[in-house]
């Protein structure tokens, strides 16, 4: 499946690394870069943390079903060090349904799979909030302006525009 896009993020330790090491290990085990987005630098969204994070959009092409791909993603999030704590802390909140955030080595988030539509347990696409997020949208902007959100109906360009999210 061609036209399934990712988000890395980074704020903490050698950023751009890890982004690097992040890119190189999707090529292995995932499918084929197809196109990378400029790394950006961006303020923590949705909480507060010292250290900015880069973020960069990727294009693949994959033959891993969405749930296959979610799997090998978390895998190698967890490879490059990221720790997903016990910690009530990393709950999501009753008053929010929203996980409290932390800093974190590397995060791979599936921003889209094609125009599937997918809310199940484990896994919603398109992503939940990218149409809010400015940090996704605009490297998202970069390599995919014309790509139509397969639920809202407007192309990235289009969404980027709208979010009051600056
Ligand atoms: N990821 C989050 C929460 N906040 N802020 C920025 N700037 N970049 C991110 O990738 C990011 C965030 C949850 O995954
Ligand atoms: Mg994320
Ligand atoms: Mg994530």
């Amino acid at each position: 499946m061609r036209e399934v896009f990712l988000l890395l993020g980074s704020n903490r330790g050698n950023r751009h690394e890890l982004l690097y090491k992040a890119a190189a290990m999707i090529a292995a085990e995932a499918g084929t870069v197809l196109n990378l987005s400029s790394i950006y630098e961006t303020e923590p969204w949705g909480f507060t943390d010292p250290i900015p994070f880069l973020n960069q959009a990727l294009e693949i092409e994959t033959e891993l079903s969405p749930e296959k791909l979610l799997e090998t993603l978390l895998l190698i999030e967890k490879k490059l060090g990221r720790i997903r704590e016990e910690n009530p802390v990393n709950f999501p909140s009753p008053a929010t349904e929203r996980p409290a955030y932390i800093g974190r080595t590397i995060d791979i988030d599936i921003l889209l799979y094609g125009n599937k539509l997918i809310l199940s347990d484990s896994l919603t696409i398109p992503h939940p909030r990218l149409h809010e997020r400015f940090f996704a949208l605009q490297p998202l902007a970069e390599i995919a302006p014309d790509f139509v959100h397969p639920a809202i109906r407007k192309d990235i360009k289009t969404l980027l525009k709208m979010t009051i999210d600056y």
